[in-house]
């Protein structure tokens, strides 16, 4: 793993939060766009450091990752390597107990594919400077929006929106978005043990958890632009786990909810 002392990071005159920032992104064959997106976040937010997870990308994208890291004076680049693929959410766990174990105050998600912009990113951390707990990047505030994006994965995009809302009873736009940032208090404080799902779900139960546990969880505008390098990751299987579990949270709720009104009587 490349290193870089902890502290490295901290821009020594700031002492806001962001100001020891960790920016992770979970790899799987993106080996065209993670040169890109490591340079595009330097060039937004020099100070920030980055994460990479890779599932042992068959494409060599993890090779790619070490150069990255090798040849950054500054030691701002960090890789994970893991042996199998295991899903985004398993990453993003993964890259979440390494950021905690060392002293960053502000973790973010970020797709490798440049979906999501970094040029964007200081609008995130400027949230959680600003006090909020979970920031969310949303395609579906005023503001928002999707670039390049077909019509049918937007439709199911905003139709797992739509649903997630209903379901949960929650007033988030874009609950099923990945490009997020959190304040650490909010990683150390969910059982990040007890989270079992993968793609859109995953998103969508963390930010969650994060709501039931009192967190302040508040959505900033960005711009969705679809991937132009590499393959998607998509597939129905993630859409049907979203379904089932997002339904049973939402039931869950609610009858825990009826059942505290019935005993308080
Ligand atoms: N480490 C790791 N990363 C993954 C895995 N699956 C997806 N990713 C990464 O997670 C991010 C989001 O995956 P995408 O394939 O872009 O998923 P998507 O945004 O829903 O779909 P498209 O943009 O249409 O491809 C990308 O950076 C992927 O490389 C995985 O199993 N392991
Ligand atoms: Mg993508």
């Amino acid at each position: 793993m490349a290193t870089g002392t902890p502290s490295d990071h901290v821009n020594s005159d700031e002492q806001t939060p962001s100001a020891r920032t960790l920016v992770i992104i979970p790899t799987y064959n993106e080996r065209e766009n993670l040169p890109l997106i490591v340079g595009r976040v330097h060039e937004a937010l020099p100070h920030v450091h980055v994460l990479v997870v890779d599932d042992g990308s068959p494409d060599g994208t993890g090779q790619i990752a070490d150069d990255l890291a090798a040849a950054d004076a500054d030691g701002r680049i960090h890789v994970m390597h893991r042996t199998e693929k295991n899903g985004l959410g398993a990453a993003y766990i993964a890259g979440f107990h390494w950021g905690l174990e060392r002293d960053y105050t502000v973790l973010v998600e970020m797709d490798a594919d440049g979906s999501h912009a970094p040029e964007q990113l200081h609008r995130l951390l400027d949230r959680v400077d600003g006090g909020a707990d979970l920031v969310l990047g949303s395609r579906y505030v005023p503001g928002g929006q999707t670039v390049n994006w077909p019509k049918s994965r937007e439709w199911i995009s905003r139709g797992g929106n739509l649903y997630s809302r209903l379901a949960l009873g929650v007033k988030i736009n874009d609950i099923t978005g990945g490009y997020r940032a959190y304040r650490r208090e909010v990683l150390e404080k969910i059982d990040l043990a007890a989270v079992a799902s993968h793609g859109y779900c995953f998103q969508v139960d963390l930010a969650w958890r994060a709501l039931q546990l009192g967190f302040t969880v508040v959505e900033v505008p960005i711009t969705f632009a679809e991937r132009e390098f590499g393959e998607s990751k998509m597939s129905g299987g993630i859409v049907k786990e979203a379904f089932f579990k997002v339904g049973g949270w939402g039931v869950r709720s609610r009858w825990d909810k009826l059942r505290r009104l019935v005993g308080s009587r």
